[in-house]
């Protein structure tokens, strides 16, 4: 069984990690292994230099959460971490001491980069940090061009995403995302394949502006989504009109959509109607808005959606699944 999931960070790879949970325990291959096939598409949107180094945040959030390596709490970062490289950087005054790189995390972005550097392509390079961490799933970049999502704010400002998220805590409304890069990007190797020969795609409670958005956005993905004879199943990041955690409110009300499950779906919109989903999960605090979407002839169903640890997350998972049995 082929699932492919399209992912940014944090919500993206702990709904993963409860994904292999459920996999692991329905098709075991008897060595604690699944025998389905996971493929993660990675945004790769909020990746940036800093020091010289290539930073990617989604990409490494899923490699150590994945891996087992993740600082659990932060959702990014090392497990065990220190910053006395970081500090010292400070001394020196350059860089952005408000975002921190830690010391292990920095061996990370040297060896990508000393890789980069030598020409190899980031899907290369993280298939070659993932030998270390065997995340479990085939983590692939959703391109291998260099994408990055810019925030001009709505006082004329631009800057990178990771400012705009870490600095300013999306304090500073946004009036657009730009994503740099992007048109002439080309989806990363196996990408486009990923999502034809899946049995099924799920669009995990991802921020769905600047994580999914930025992915969906790379050409030939959005096709390939509507295209694939796989069934497209998406969860809501959205619980009872606010995110779970960090700023995609900031981020949907820059683009003028609401934050609250119906209205992500209707953003995502269905296949049928020229979106790109074909069924919906939402948390039971949002089963209010299952009435109006099924009506609109949206495959959708009410469940608990908190991921708050791996086997609610396996069961959420599982919740998502079910829902391809229930198309028509
Ligand atoms: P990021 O790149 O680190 O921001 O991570 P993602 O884009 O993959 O996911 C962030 C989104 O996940 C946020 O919009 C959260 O609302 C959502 N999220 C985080 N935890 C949960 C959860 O437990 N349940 C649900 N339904 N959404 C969650
Ligand atoms: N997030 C923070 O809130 N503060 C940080 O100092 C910080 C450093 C950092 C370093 C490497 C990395 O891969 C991620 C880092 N993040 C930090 C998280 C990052 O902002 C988020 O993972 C994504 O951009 C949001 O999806
Ligand atoms: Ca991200």
């Amino acid at each position: 069984m082929r699932i492919t999931v399209l992912s940014g960070g944090v919500g993206g790879a702990r709904f993963t990690r409860g994904l292999l949970a459920l996999l692991r325990e329905r098709l075991p291959d008897g060595a604690g292994g699944t025998t389905a096939q996971v493929t993660v598409v990675a945004n790769t949107g909020d990746d940036l230099w800093l020091h010289g180094v290539r930073v990617c945040p989604d990409l490494d959030t899923l490699m150590y959460t994945l891996g087992g390596a993740v600082h659990e709490q932060q959702g990014w970062g090392r497990r065990d971490e220190s910053r006395r490289v970081s500090d010292d950087l400070a001394a020196y005054g350059l860089g952005w001491e408000w975002f921190t790189l830690g010391d292990l995390d920095l061996a990370t972005h040297l060896a990508r980069t000393e890789l980069l550097l030598s020409g190899v392509p980031l899907s290369a390079v993280t298939a070659r940090l993932a030998e270390r961490w065997q995340p479990g799933v085939t983590l692939l970049p959703m391109s291998d061009d260099e994408v990055e999502t810019h925030v001009e704010t709505v006082d004329g400002r631009m800057m990178h995403f990771e400012e705009w998220w870490v600095l300013h805590r999306a304090g500073v409304p946004a009036r657009r995302f730009v994503q740099v890069g992007l048109d002439g990007s080309t989806a990363g190797p196996g990408v486009l394949d990923a999502l034809a020969g899946a049995d099924v795609v799920v669009v995990p409670p991802s921020n769905p502006v600047v994580s999914v958005g930025t992915i969906l956005a790379v050409p030939g993905v959005r096709d390939a989504l509507r295209a694939t004879a796989a069934p497209v199943v998406g969860v809501s990041p959205v619980i009872g009109g606010a995110p779970v955690r960090g700023m995609a409110d900031a981020c949907l009300a820059a683009i003028d959509v609401a934050t609250a499950a119906h209205a992500v779906a209707r953003h995502y919109g269905r296949r049928a109607d020229g979106g790109v989903l074909d069924a919906w999960l939402v948390d039971d605090a949002d089963a209010d808005a299952v009435a109006p979407l099924r009506a609109e002839g949206w495959t959708v169903e009410a469940a608990p959606t908190l991921m708050t640890d791996v086997p609610a997350t396996a069961a959420i998972a599982a919740r998502a699944l079910a829902l391809v049995d229930r198309l028509p």
